[in-house]
Order: C-alpha cells, then sequence, then structure tokens
C-alpha cells in the first residue's frame, strides 16, 4: 500500500549531488518540537542474504534496493519491489508482526514515503527513537548514515536531501548477533527486531537548543535558599544568542547569552520554602520554559537531590529504603517490544501495586515514555545499558559502541527526576580487561553527568560454608554497589536461612536480582519445581534472609512478568518464557506477588 503524508516541512534547499552523513548529537525534548510522525504502515522485504546490499563477490552494491529502482522499459530486470511487499506497522519488533519472523534474526528493508513542502527558514532532522541493531537509513536514494545499537535514540539533519513533493525513506535492519555487539552474542531476552520505537521529521529552527539541564544543587536540609543549575548548549558554536529559561510556578527567570561554544551556564536561586521536591510521595514536575532566541519549547522537570551517606541513599536528604522490581522492556500478552505511554502504564501500575517506589529498567535503556510515565506517577527508576555477561573486553570498536550507548542514555534522559542510578553492566566476569573497560565506561559516565549515582549488577564471589562474599574490583568506581543473587533456584532454598553475607564496602548495598520460575496456575509441593508454592516459598526464604543484610538499601527482585526468551525452551512449561515473573505475561499474579507485596508494605 502506497501511502503519501501531507505536511507543511522545512527544505531549506533541494537535493544536493554529495551524498551525505548527518549524525548529529541528540536533540533534547524531542517531542516539545512540531513534527511529522512517519509512524505508520511502511512496506518490508525480508533479506535473508542481504541480496539488496552486496553484491556476488559480498561488495556493497550501487543497486541496491535503497534505489527503490522500477522497470522503465520491459525488457528490465529488477527482482525486487517494495511497493508490491507486504505492510508492517512501525514501530514494531518484526517477530510478532510476521509469524514467518518470529524466530528471525537478518536483514529486514522497510520502506514509507511523505510529502514535503519547501521552506526555507528552518532545519529538518530525522529522529529515531531506536531501531534494533544495526541500521543503514536512506533518503531519496542517499545514504543518510548508519547506526548500531538498538535501544537508544538517534537523529540526522535531513534538510538538504529532502525533495519537493514526495520524499522516499528506506530503512535497512539487521539484527544479526556478534560476539563484539554491545549486547553480545548470548542474552536472555528476545533479539526482537526491528525500528522498534517511532519515527519522526522534526522541524528545528535554523539554531536550535540541542540540550539542557536542569538540576538541583545539593544543599543542607535547613538551607533556607537552594539553587537550580542551568547548563545549555544550541547547535551552532556561535557567541551573542539569547537564552531565556523561565519556570512560571517559582516565578524564576534568567535571561543567559551564549559563549564562543554556542553554551550558556547559570544558577537560579528560589527560597526552600517556596520549592517543592520531587519525591514519590510528591511526584511534582515544574513546567519549565527554555526560550532560544525567538523560538520557545517546555519541559516538564523535577527537582530533587540523589546521593550517598556511608551505607545509606539519600533523596532530599533523607534516607529511602528503594522497594523496586526488575522490568523488561516488553509488552503484555506475547505483544513484543513496548513502545507506548499505554505499555508504560500497564508495566508502571503493576510495579506500583506490589507496592513499589522504584524500578530497574533492564537491561538496556527503555522507551522514553517508560521513564516519563514513572516520573509522572513517582516512581524512582535504574537505567542501564546492555554491558551484558561476556563484552569483547579488549576489543576497541566494542568499548566505543559501549560509550556511546552511555552517551545517548544520558543525553536522552538527564532531565528525568526520576533517574537516580545510571548503570553501567550486568553479570560480567572479573578480569584486569574488564576492569579497564568498566572503570573508564564508570569515569566517563561521571564526566556526562556528576549528579547521579553510578551502580553495576555484580556477581557474588568467593562463596564457601555459607558465606558470601562480595569481592569485585568496581566496588572503588560505584557509587551503590548491587549484586545478583540466586538462592533458591540455581542453588538450594534450604541454604538461605544459612547464609550469610560479607560486603566489605562502606556504600549502599542493592540487590538487583533474585528470584526463581513458576508457571502461573500450576499448584503442588513447595519444593516442586515450577510451581506457584515453590516460587513463593522462595520468596519468603529469601526475603528473611536480605533482611538481615547490613546496609541493604533496597532490592529489586528478578522480574516483575514473565518474558520471552530464546534460552527457556522447555516444553509445556517455559515455551520460550522466561518465568520468573510475579505476574505471569497477561499480568496474572502469582503467589510470590503477595509475599513481596506484603514485604514491600511493611517497608
Ligand atoms: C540473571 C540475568 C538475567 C536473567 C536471569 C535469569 O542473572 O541478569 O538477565 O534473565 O539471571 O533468569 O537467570
Amino acid at each position: 500500500m502506497k501511502r503519501l503524508l501531507t505536511i507543511i516541512f522545512a527544505v531549506s534547499c533541494l537535493l544536493t549531488t554529495k551524498a551525505q552523513d548527518k549524525v548529529l548529537p541528540l536533540i533534547q525534548n524531542v517531542k516539545a518540537y512540531e513534527s511529522l510522525s512517519l509512524n505508520g504502515d511502511w512496506h518490508y522485504i525480508v533479506d535473508v542474504q542481504e541480496e539488496g546490499y552486496y553484491d556476488y563477490r559480498m561488495n556493497p552494491t550501487r543497486w541496491g534496493f535503497f534505489q527503490n529502482a522500477k522497470p522503465q522499459r520491459p525488457e528490465d530486470l529488477i527482482e525486487y519491489d517494495f511497493d508490491k511487499s507486504p505492510t508492517m506497522k512501525i514501530p514494531s519488533d518484526w517477530n510478532t508482526q510476521d509469524e514467518r519472523l518470529f524466530f528471525y534474526e537478518g536483514t529486514v528493508w522497510f520502506k514509507t514515503s511523505f510529502q514535503a513542502v519547501p521552506m526555507n527558514d528552518c532545519r529538518t532532522l530525522l529522529y529515531f527513537a531506536a531501531v534494533n541493531y544495526d541500521c543503514h537509513v536512506y533518503l531519496n536514494g542517499r545514504h543518510v548514515g548508519h547506526h548500531i545499537g538498538g535501544f537508544t535514540p538517534f537523529n540526522y539533519d535531513v534538510s538538504d536531501l529532502l525533495r519537493e513533493g514526495e520524499n522516499t525513506l528506506i530503512v535497512k535492519v539487521d539484527n544479526k548477533r556478534h560476539a563484539e555487539d554491545v549486547p553480545t552474542q548470548i542474552f536472555d531476552w528476545w533479539n526482537y527486531g526491528g525500528i522498534t520505537r517511532d519515527v519522526w521529521l522534526v522541524k528545528v529552527p535554523m539554531v536550535y537548543l540541542e540540550d539542557y539541564d536542569l538540576q538541583l544543587t545539593k544543599a543542607d536540609a535547613k538551607a533556607k535558599q537552594r539553587e537550580i543549575s542551568f547548563k545549555a548548549k544550541i547547535s551552532k558554536a556561535e557567541a551573542g544568542h539569547k537564552v531565556c529559561v523561565y519556570i512560571p510556578d517559582l516565578k524564576l527567570e534568567q535571561q543567559l547569552t551564549t559563549d564562543g561554544e554556542g553554551k550558556v551556564s547559570g544558577t537560579l536561586k528560589v527560597s526552600a520554602k517556596k520549592l517543592s521536591l520531587w519525591s514519590p510521595a510528591n511526584p511534582r514536575l515544574y513546567r519549565v520554559d527554555i526560550s532560544l532566541d525567538t523560538s520557545t519549547i517546555t519541559d516538564e522537570i523535577g527537582f530533587r537531590t540523589i546521593e550517598t551517606r556511608d551505607k545509606q541513599i539519600l533523596l532530599n536528604g533523607q534516607p529511602i529504603f528503594l522497594k523496586g522490581i526488575s522490568i523488561h522492556n516488553e509488552k503484555a500478552n506475547g505483544g513484543g517490544r513496548a513502545n507506548t505511554v499505554e505499555d508504560a502504564r500497564t508495566l508502571l501500575s503493576w510495579a506500583q501495586d506490589l507496592g513499589c517506589n522504584f524500578v530497574r529498567l533492564a537491561h538496556y535503556p527503555h522507551h522514553e515514555e517508560m521513564v516519563r510515565e514513572a516520573e509522572r506517577m513517582g516512581i524512582l527508576v535504574w537505567s542501564e545499558i546492555p554491558v551484558y555477561w561476556t563484552i569483547a573486553w579488549k576489543n576497541a570498536q566494542t568499548y566505543a559502541n559501549a560509550r556511546q550507548q552511555l552517551t545517548d542514555m544520558i543525553s536522552r534522559d538527564h532531565n528525568r527526576a526520576n533517574i537516580i542510578i545510571w548503570s553501567i553492566a550486568n553479570e560480567t566476569p572479573h578480569s584486569a580487561e574488564r576492569d579497564t573497560f568498566l572503570g573508564n565506561l564508570a569515569q566517563y559516565a561521571r564526566t556526562l553527568d556528576n549528579t547521579r549515582l553510578i551502580s553495576m549488577a555484580m556477581e557474588v564471589t568467593g562463596a564457601s560454608n555459607y558465606v558470601n562474599r562480595l569481592n569485585d574490583n568496581m566496588n572503588q568506581y560505584v557509587d551503590v554497589v548491587s549484586f545478583n543473587q540466586y538462592i533458591g533456584w540455581y542453588r538450594d532454598v534450604n541454604d538461605a536461612p544459612k547464609m550469610r553475607w560479607e560486603i566489605p564496602y562502606n556504600k549502599p548495598v542493592i540487590i538487583s536480582e533474585f528470584g526463581g520460575g513458576a508457571k502461573y496456575g500450576l499448584h503442588g509441593e513447595k519444593n516442586q519445581r515450577w510451581t506457584e508454592e515453590f516460587q513463593e516459598n522462595l520468596y519468603i526464604e529469601n526475603l528473611a534472609m536480605i533482611d538481615k543484610i547490613e546496609g541493604l538499601a533496597g532490592t529489586t527482585p528478578w522480574i516483575l512478568k514473565d518474558f520471552r526468551s530464546p534460552r527457556r525452551v522447555l516444553p509445556g512449561v517455559q515455551d520460550y518464557y522466561n518465568m520468573k515473573g510475579l505476574l505471569s505475561d497477561k499480568g496474572e499474579k502469582k503467589k510470590a506477588f503477595f509475599v513481596l507485596q506484603k514485604w514491600y508494605n511493611q517497608k
């Protein structure tokens, strides 16, 4: 089906002759701009051997599918046709859209078309909220860019590639796994492929606000006056632009002028009495208007501080126990990748029902609405990059990839008050190379954002005679020591009462995973694996055990709901689902849900 979209859009000049690759720093708060959604039905071609990209000698071909060629004469040979190919709803994962693609890992080409009208006074960005995993983007037959990493947004300036009238956008997406990728070749979740999040054409001024940041400065609890730091960067390294920040409800306003790098920074002072701090009990967001020269955008921003003191986590200067749950970014009811506000609401309301004030968004950055909705609901967030299990620690490109994903995660969400922890890894094997890789990543994260806490899900080492010792060189780089443990699942549940924990660091401790599997509706004795009673008993024993851990600042058991995983193949029980959910994939509560709910309600 051919789809034409009518829009009024900026085309500052018509197609140039040079191929372009205009990857730009991520625009902050993209939804604040006028945009055209390119979501909808896109044609797709499944390309198992990458016929549309390589010639028969495996060299990239200029006659690839991105040309969207049509026979011009009766004798012309063209062996593909997007317009006769089926369509798929975008955003989505192809695994749940076409049953032939359920297990598919490889290349799929996507095509859409839209209308543009020339205007000379603005620029147009092409914004992808996420594509899993490796993609090439072509606009009107021209290569716009290449992107890797399946869970973070990226944008290009396509102003010079747009045409008046019909424009054709083609995206080649490849989700094959490789040892040097991030995540690496094996991981315990479904490798959903495709254009999994929104696609927009965004209209921005010729010079626009590329990034801005507002953060409440830490202060003594008794301070009468509080300070909000404000920083911004515009898209051009140019002095003399006027930037204004205005918070109407606090009657705060500041006018600044950019320096030669196109940057501004300032401080807004407000009386402590007037400022209502963001917290789970009071998820207050303030409207903030930020203008650059004559254009203004609006955000909703909360103000809070987060820090640690010895083994405590302090939110707004007060100790808080993090009553959390881990969540994958997956829809309920076998629906594939979650990518709407409604999906976020469903998952987060289940977490709230459980009594949570905190969620671990595992194991990669979730959809932006997941974070924003959690912020509106008063739920604190741990946000993570997919540096998972055994990464190619010595590979410089792997490091660059992880670093980029970390940059993009922080760029997108650094104004969200509810994010308190950036997590740089999960269950990584100890080695000198790993320490260098992760140590550098942690230090780099601090240069991007020194207002939040850094953590990673570690593993317990040196368990003997029922003594579990946490011994990880990375302890010196993190603010919070977190670890996963599976007593009762990968280890006998009867060991739980005998266990002692030695965590020799004067830092807060989070148990970032524990749990076990159960099939909803399967009942039996508490020692019968896969029954709800087995899981219930596992939770009872684990909670009694972890209650005794000194300095425990929170926990995020594994996991909110059952989720798809190709590693979980037991017929009749798992059927490609990891069954460790406290709820089934349909949202049915298992018995263990109520055990944790009760524990959280008493905390
Ligand atoms: C873990 C991983 C998580 C798995 C879980 C399991 O330690 O961090 O991704 O899904 O165990 O179910 O075994």
